[in-house]
């Protein structure tokens, strides 16, 4: 397949970005997506700098090819982690649950390609006169923190209000949903549930079971009371959180709930009262293999689909004539 343009703009072979999940996208799965011609991400989530220049070294190590480092702008210490991005020469940063517009210029004086994730048409637009490189919209179908518009009708809409480049995610496990985004007018997919079953992720077994045996209602979001939404797979955590709210529990209590559940269930496999972060997409993924096959697969898919639809695209553009 030819580059497009997305795959131009960040240097990669393949329209597929990794999403930067926070504890579970380390260097090992991002090195393994980009060796693969896609682009792995690092999550820095919410750590200390020490921990994720870590992750940077590794990365740098296992190849020269393209990567990227989300930052979590609601962490203590983004601000850190957007010193680390400018000193070690991260070339692409993602940002989510937050507005980068303020670091915009420190960026760009580094050459590094910015690509903020978005829930909404009004901050994809703000976005881009601000001048982002390209733009992530996230549907309500993702894990972890959510806004509340489908993939189905975000990806669409934003695509038409920006010139950039868009990046569906939200819902996107295989080539159906690369071939979907595509339709919709997207020039790539983040897939972040899919790659929590790769081979290469390092989170304890116990979380890649649980997306593996996750079906289509299965993951429910929590927290909406807090004003932070949050999509995890269903579990005694998210009965706790859904009975304080109905009880009325304070949005502090509610947050404080959540300190740690993360790292929990990637460390120690705590899959009752750890946060469960996954999205929709649970449902789709069936098998752990390496993060390279699941590059090439989802390619291979959607490009086949492509092809499929040859005979009929032929036809309606000949009966439209
Ligand atoms: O950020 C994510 N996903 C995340 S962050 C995370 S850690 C966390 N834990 C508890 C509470 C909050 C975060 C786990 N998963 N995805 C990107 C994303 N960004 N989704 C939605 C947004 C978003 C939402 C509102 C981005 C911007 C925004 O508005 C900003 C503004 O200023 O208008």
């Amino acid at each position: 397949m030819q580059k497009n343009e997305l795959c131009r703009l960040l240097n990669i072979e393949f329209p597929i970005l990794q999403g930067g999940m926070a504890w579970v996208a380390t260097g090992e799965l991002a090195a393994a997506v980009s060796l693969a011609g896609g682009l792995g991400i690092i999550g820095a989530g919410q750590s200390p700098a020490d921990l994720i220049e870590r992750e940077i070294n590794k990365i740098q190590n296992l190849t020269d090819k393209p990567f990227g480092v989300n930052i979590m702008l609601l962490s203590p210490y983004a601000e850190d982690i957007i010193e680390l991005v400018l000193d070690k020469e991260v070339p692409i940063v993602t940002t989510g649950a937050g507005n980068p517009g303020k670091y915009m210029d420190n960026f760009k004086r580094k050459g590094i390609k910015v690509i903020p994730v978005v829930a909404s048409v009004a901050l994809a637009r703000r976005l881009e006169k601000q001048g982002v490189d390209a733009i992530i919209a996230e549907g309500m179908e993702s894990g972890g923190h959510v806004g509340d518009i489908t993939t189905m009708v975000l990806v669409p809409q934003v695509a038409q209000a920006v010139k950039v480049p868009v990046i569906a995610a939200g819902g996107i496990a295989d080539g159906r949903g690369l071939a979907a985004a595509l339709a919709l007018g997207a020039k790539g997919v983040q897939m972040g549930t899919r790659f929590i079953c790769a081979e290469e992720c390092t989170v304890h077994q116990n979380y890649k079971d649980m997306v593996l045996k996750a079906k289509d209602r299965d993951t429910v979001i929590t927290g909406r009371t807090t004003g932070h939404p949050v999509r995890i797979i269903k579990n005694k955590l998210s009965r706790l959180i859904d009975q304080m709210e109905a009880q009325g529990t304070t949005k502090e209590e509610i947050e404080n709930m959540g300190v740690g559940r993360l790292r929990a269930v990637v460390k120690e496999g705590d899959t009752a009262m750890g946060s469960v972060m996954a999205g929709q997409s649970s449902a789709m993924v069936e098998t752990i293999e390496p993060a390279g096959d699941i590059v090439r697969q989802v390619m291979a898919q959607a490009c086949e689909i492509m092809n499929n639809h040859w005979e009929l695209n032929q036809s309606c553009c000949r009966e439209n004539k």
